[in-house]
């Protein structure tokens, strides 16, 4: 146990560090794979200080937590028009988007992804799309990075009736969400959140559902925001639910969404697992940035607390090993 808490607090203060440093912020959409230009349908972020543009929204009770900081009830400056069942592309960057190596978002960050759906206006949201898996430690921010930042799998529900909507893109990086915002404001989760203007043609009969409001829709005590990233260290692997409403599958589009996720989520994890079938990466790397090598390995043991102590004594035997050598 002695052992466990020496390590997450190593790992915790990587992570204090790199605070300030690049965190994520949408700069452009695609529908059907078509750009549609820089910071064209998005409403524009807070400009009275820089920094909001890239940074969290932390208080899930705020305005703010609906689309960024003092962006509850603003508009884009234009709707781009999105066919029912078409594809929404969201692209996320840390810096600029003309930097080829931009880091999408900071290593340290690490949560899942949802995609929520309102009328225009409304602040009535309909989770449309979630990538909520952490198998293996790799989330959807891993995976972003991987794609160089593009959120992608969302589609527009087919049938869904025409007009004008809101959608609510949102990470959460749970990097600090092992302390609850409300007793500790300086840590907590770290919400990501852009909102598109779109308008839906050629679209059916299909209404949205009563939706959530934001706030209203999450509670800092959430599992699912409350959540220690840490706790099952090396694994990252505790179970995970994401907060607010399960994802809106209408009959008439299940088959058109449930698709994209699933693919998207099964190749991840198998990239992990290629990974980490050699051990020596555990050993050789700090605790502090292991995330990837040990993550598979150990996975299923690290579930019951004495299995857990074994994997780390074993791990620290080999780095004490590979030092006296
Ligand atoms: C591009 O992004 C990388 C990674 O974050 C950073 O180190 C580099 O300074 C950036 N380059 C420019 C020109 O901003
Ligand atoms: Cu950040």
């Amino acid at each position: 146990m002695k052992l466990i808490a020496a390590l997450s607090t190593a790992v915790l203060a990587s992570t204090f560090s790199s605070i300030v440093e690049a965190h994520t912020y949408v700069t452009n959409f695609y529908v059907n794979g078509v750009d549609q230009g820089n910071d064209v349908c998005i409403r524009p972020y807070f400009v009275g200080q820089d920094h909001w543009k890239n940074f969290p929204i932390k208080d899930v009770r705020s305005d703010d937590i609906r689309c960024g900081k003092n962006n509850a009830n603003t508009a884009a400056a234009k709707s781009c028009s999105v066919p029912a069942g078409g594809s929404l592309t969201i692209e996320w960057h840390a810096g600029s988007r003309a930097n080829a190596t931009d880091e999408i978002i900071h290593e340290s960050h690490h949560g899942p992804c949802m995609v929520y759906l309102s009328p225009a206006g409304k602040n009535s949201w309909v989770k449309i799309w979630e990538d909520a898996a952490n198998t293996g430690g790799v989330w959807c921010t891993d995976r972003l990075k991987k794609k160089r930042g593009k959120m992608d799998g969302v589609v527009v529900p087919r049938g869904l009736a025409n007009g004008k909507y809101d959608v609510r893109a949102e990470i959460i990086a749970h990097h600090e969400s092992d302390a609850n915002y409300l007793e500790n404001s300086a840590r907590g989760a770290q919400f990501y959140i852009a909102c598109l203007s779109i308008t839906v043609t050629n679209g059916g009969s299909t209404s949205l559902p009563a939706g959530v409001a934001f706030p209203g829709a999450y509670k800092a005590t959430d599992k699912g925001i409350h959540y220690n990233l840490y706790s099952n260290w090396p694994t990252f692997d505790a179970p995970y639910t994401a907060p607010g409403p399960k994802v809106w599958k209408p009959s008439a589009v299940a088959a058109t969404t449930a698709k994209p996720a699933a693919t998207t989520t099964k190749k991840a994890v198998t990239t992990t697992r290629k990974a980490a079938t050699t051990r020596k990466p555990a050993a050789t790397k700090k605790p502090t940035t292991t995330r990837k090598p040990t993550a598979t390995t150990t996975r299923k043991p690290a579930t019951t607390p004495a299995k857990k102590v074994i994997v780390v004594k074993k791990i620290i035997k080999v780095v004490v090993v590979k030092k006296a050598a």
